[in-house]
């Protein structure tokens, strides 16, 4: 039984979905040598429209967010006008898509950016990552510069500028990636940030650039069009800190206070516990945060619906089952077997 899922669910007054199952955030490094989005991604996405929402794969916000080859931006002219193509798709194919807004921070590569004549990494304090980019090994990490008050301020106005440009480019809303040991999340968690002003120490200030962040989208596009996704749980990019616990213990209620669309859980497998969380991450989230939250992780159609029945989250993310599957919402719907996903779908773009 999965009826819940195809109930229609209203986010607020201006955004009601089609039904509870999104399409998760998939970065797939298609885009152009300019980071433009191409017309096969603008398909992509047009096939899967049966979603209640798509996010998008993440984009980043300006060029020193970029950690990965050819991930699209949101920063450019062109950039908006192929996000155009993409959303204008979806929107005639009946779905509703929120870009997600991404910088990778101390994940970032210099090998990305050099045109800007820019080799600094940037991230809360000078504590690099282990490690070089996937699938490209000769391209190591390096030790980040820390952010300097000026740096924070450009910042959280290129978020803000990114949201206005998704939304000139007709996304629905954007969703701050702040999930998965990027920039906002390094801010969160005692292992990237050591920083001794009032962006560190205490809770309060390691929650500070995250809702700077999300204020500033909100003022600019409306709350009711702004999404966040939070990693309370370390698990990637990132060495986990039990003292984390206290940042988002008061992160989360500051949150709440804001209205936003929703909240999303980043992980790959909610049946993942952290002890310092006193169990999974969407079950802690749910015990601080009383709004609509998004669960995602290893979930299929029953289990997802089982969880919502449950009330352990309102909204369910699907991510990997949607490579394999374009058409998974109608498949679901009418009881049909998926296709399961592998890594070889990767390379490209069904
Ligand atoms: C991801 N995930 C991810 N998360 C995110 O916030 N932004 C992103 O761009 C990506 N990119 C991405 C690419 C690929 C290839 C995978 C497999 C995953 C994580 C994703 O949104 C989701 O949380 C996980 O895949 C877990 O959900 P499923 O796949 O178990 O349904
Ligand atoms: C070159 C593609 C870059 C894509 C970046 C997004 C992440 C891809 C998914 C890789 C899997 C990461 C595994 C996370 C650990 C899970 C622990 C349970």
């Amino acid at each position: 039984m999965t009826d819940n899922l195809f109930q229609t669910f209203a986010l607020n007054e201006t955004i009601t979905l089609q039904n509870r199952i999104l399409m998760a955030p998939l970065t797939r490094c298609m885009a152009d040598e300019e980071l433009v989005p191409t017309q096969a991604m603008a398909d992509y996405y047009a096939r899967r429209a049966e979603a209640g929402l798509i996010i998008s794969e993440a984009v980043i916000i300006r060029p020193d967010g970029q950690g990965y080859p050819n991930t699209p931006g949101l920063f450019s002219s062109a950039q908006i006008d192929g996000w155009r193509v993409v959303t204008d798709a979806v929107h005639q194919g009946g779905g509703k898509i929120f870009a997600q807004l991404w910088h990778t921070g101390r994940v970032a590569h210099p090998h990305f950016f050099k045109k800007t004549g820019s080799t600094d990494v940037l991230a809360p304090s000078a504590v690099g990552v282990e490690g070089s980019v996937p699938r490209m090994r000769e391209l190591t990490y390096q030790v980040p510069k820390a952010v300097t008050h000026e740096d924070i301020a450009q910042l959280v106005a290129d978020y803000s500028q990114a949201a206005a440009n998704a939304i000139d480019a007709g996304f629905d809303g954007v969703e701050i990636h702040g999930a998965n040991g990027y920039l906002l999340d390094q801010f969160l968690h005692h292992d990237s940030n050591h920083r001794q002003d009032e962006y560190g120490q205490t809770p309060e200030n390691m929650a500070r650039f995250a809702l700077e962040v999300v204020d500033a989208v909100a003022q600019r596009i409306g709350n009711e069009r702004t999404a966040l996704r939070v990693s309370p749980g370390a698990y990637f990019n990132m060495a986990s800190d039990e003292r984390d616990r206290a940042v988002f213990d008061y992160l989360l209620p500051q949150l709440e206070l804001r209205n936003l669309a929703f909240l999303h859980i980043g992980i790959f497998d909610d049946a993942m516990e952290f002890d310092y969380l006193g169990g999974s991450a969407s079950a802690y989230v749910r015990s601080v945060y009383n709004k609509t939250l998004v669960g995602v992780g290893s979930y299929t159609a029953q289990s997802g619906s089982s969880a919502i029945a449950q009330d352990k989250f309102d909204l369910l993310a699907i991510g990997r089952p949607f490579i394999a599957n374009p058409d998974y919402v109608s498949r679901v719907r009418e009881g049909k077997e998926l296709v399961e996903y592998s890594d070889e779908m990767l390379a490209t773009l069904l």
